[in-house]
């Protein structure tokens, strides 16, 4: 997307509502994602006339949320969402509540009552500002249409700067309905630049140097793929093991000999062991958060028993958990490009720690063989969507106990190819991936859903058909919200509360909608059937029925 380089109202009279998306032009906006509500109704109207900006409309402002971050993630621009008062910006909370814990730049806009009649409770009237004020870095009301083009540019450059984030902006109806002599408008925002010091990284260098079990732990956002791959070139050199913090397994290639696996939920048994004996931690973008460390257990707080390095592009992260020995607060690209070319004496006193975490991590992300029985196996499914798919393919999943099976079993190679919520939130697979495919249409996109999660937004599956977004949806349905009946039964055996599922038939629901539907019976169905669900030249859902006593890989409900 390209910044309009003129603004076509300019020197004219214009109503709030054209010169919002003349702004939205103006930082290069080509795509926003909305329930529509007749609180912005002069906005539509102008997006009526501005064929630069593709309107998705969704079903549910959670789905809206939703989409507008996963294409904030992927792009590193910020995801643009509109959604109405009250009800529009209760639902829409989940996207800003992920964008906020996954360091997404994202903008939701919300019509609001008029001026005239705020602070009466009027209809469906909620004080946006003070709603959002823990979720947003910033969340503002815009009173006066002359001053739009500086709010919005304040938008865009907060979303992108230090951690990226998510902004919110409320817009009184009447604001947007009035019309005013046409402001100029407001370049397209800059993000801030900032190098590490050089001495930051000779003292980077010099406590590798001395240490004899290093770990990097990347994470973050912010990267580009000449970042990523500067990374993994210094890890290489230097016989340093890399390991992806929780859902940012994307960063680094899965494939390379430096990569040695990721932490966060069910997470590998002896890499958080190799975690905890390490002697120095280089926390890269990562926050270091509670299901990276498993619930601040590998590293403890607030000084680690290991040495710890936190770069982080906001200079108020490193020491609010943990205190480091050294902290480096720039932009994660700029920091790993400037890691190019540095050398780490001593690379041969690494290298069996380094072959023994990579050969572990390589055993841990091979499926097993399948089980013999009546169900699917999804780890061999996995596994063979890793080993088929191509290597620029999206995949992305909600959260849920199938997850453990993507993120254990599938190996990701490109940077932002993988959509997972840092916030864990449910139901973000589907909508994430019809943004993706939105995107990017010549890609391969692939959303992991358990029947829970896909059932919190099933009625997207109409909006990826209205707006040709051919991803494959597969369902993974094991009957019961297994995630929790997986807690119920380590801390409450035997005592099931409202984790069963009464289901619909997904199929007929996924044809009602338009899209192509299977149910695969058996793992070597699957192959065949992910072929013509690629095929259908349309939005195609897989059902995979899989055993609801296999809880996680390595957990099997007790008695079954
Ligand atoms: C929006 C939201 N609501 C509730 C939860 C709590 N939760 C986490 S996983 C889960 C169950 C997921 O069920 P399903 O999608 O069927 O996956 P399974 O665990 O069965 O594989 C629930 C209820 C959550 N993380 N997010
Ligand atoms: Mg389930």
């Amino acid at each position: 997307m390209t910044a309009a380089a003129v603004a076509p109202t300019a020197g004219r009279t214009a109503t709030g509502g054209r010169i919002l998306v003349d702004a939205l032009r103006a930082q290069g906006v080509d795509r926003i994602h909305c329930v529509p509500g007749e609180s912005y109704l002069a906005v539509l109207d102008a997006l009526h006339d501005t064929p630069e900006i593709e309107v998705i409309n969704s079903r549910h402002e959670g789905a809206a949320g939703n989409m507008a971050e996963a294409d904030g993630k992927l792009t590193g621009r910020p995801g643009i969402c509109f959604v109405t008062r009250g009800p529009g910006a209760t639902h829409a909370a989940v996207g800003v509540h992920t964008a906020c814990q996954d360091s997404t730049p994202m903008i939701l806009f919300i019509g609001q009552v008029a001026r005239g009649a705020r602070d009466r409770e009027g209809f469906q009237e909620v004080d946006l500002r003070a709603m959002f004020a823990p979720l947003a870095k910033w969340a503002a009301e815009i009173d006066d249409a002359a001053r739009i083009p500086e709010y919005v540019a304040r938008a865009f450059q907060t979303a992108v700067s230090g951690r990226p984030g998510p902004v919110v902006l409320s817009l009184p109806e009447d604001m947007l309905a009035q019309s005013v002599p046409a402001p100029a408008q407001a370049r397209a925002a800059v993000p801030a630049a900032a190098a590490p010091r050089a001495t930051d990284l000779d003292a980077l260098t010099h406590l590798l140097e001395q240490s004899a079990r290093p770990l990097l732990v990347v994470g973050g956002t912010g990267w580009s793929d000449a970042a990523c791959l500067a990374l993994r070139e210094f890890a290489a050199t230097n016989a340093l093991p890399l390991v992806a913090s929780f859902r940012r397994q994307d960063l680094i290639d899965n494939r390379h000999p430096n990569y040695c696996g990721h932490l966060g939920l069910g997470v590998d048994l002896q890499l958080a062991e190799r975690l905890k004996s390490s002697d120095l931690v280089v926390a890269i973008g990562s926050r270091l958060g509670e299901n990276t460390t498993s619930g601040y257990t590998l590293l403890t707080p607030p000084l680690a028993r290991q040495r710890l390095v936190h770069v982080h592009p906001d200079p108020d992260e490193p020491g609010r958990v943990y205190q480091p020995q050294l902290a480096i607060a720039c932009p994660l690209a700029e920091f790993a490009l400037a890691l190019s070319g540095r050398r780490v004496a001593g690379a041969e006193r690494r290298e069996a720690w380094l072959r023994e975490a990579r050969a572990a991590y390589v055993s841990f992300s091979s499926p097993p063989a399948a089980a013999a029985g009546p169900y699917v196996d999804l780890a061999g499914v996995v596994g063979w969507l890793s080993d088929h798919v191509a290597d620029d393919a999206i995949v992305s999943n909600g959260a849920g106990n199938y997850t453990v099976w993507v993120h254990r079993y599938f190996r990701y190679r490109r940077p932002r190819t993988e959509l997972a919520p840092v916030s864990g939130s449910m139901g973000y697979g589907v909508p994430a991936a019809i943004a993706a495919k939105l995107r990017f249409p010549q890609r391969e996109v692939i959303a992991f859903a358990g029947d829970g999660c896909f059932l919190m937004y099933p009625q997207e599956l109409g909006t990826a058909v209205q707006h040709r977004a051919n991803l494959v949806v597969i369902v993974v349905n094991n009957g019961i919200y297994g995630t929790i009946r997986m807690h119920q039964e380590r801390r409450y055996p035997g005592r099931v509360v409202a984790t069963d599922l009464v289901d619909p038939d997904f199929i007929g629901l996924a044809r009602s909608f338009g899209a192509f539907a299977e149910r695969v019976e058996t793992t070597a169905q699957f192959p065949a059937a992910y072929q013509r669900a690629r095929a259908a030249a349309r939005p195609a859902v897989l059902e995979l029925r899989i055993d609801p006593a296999q809880l996680t890989p390595g957990f099997r409900l007790p008695g079954r």
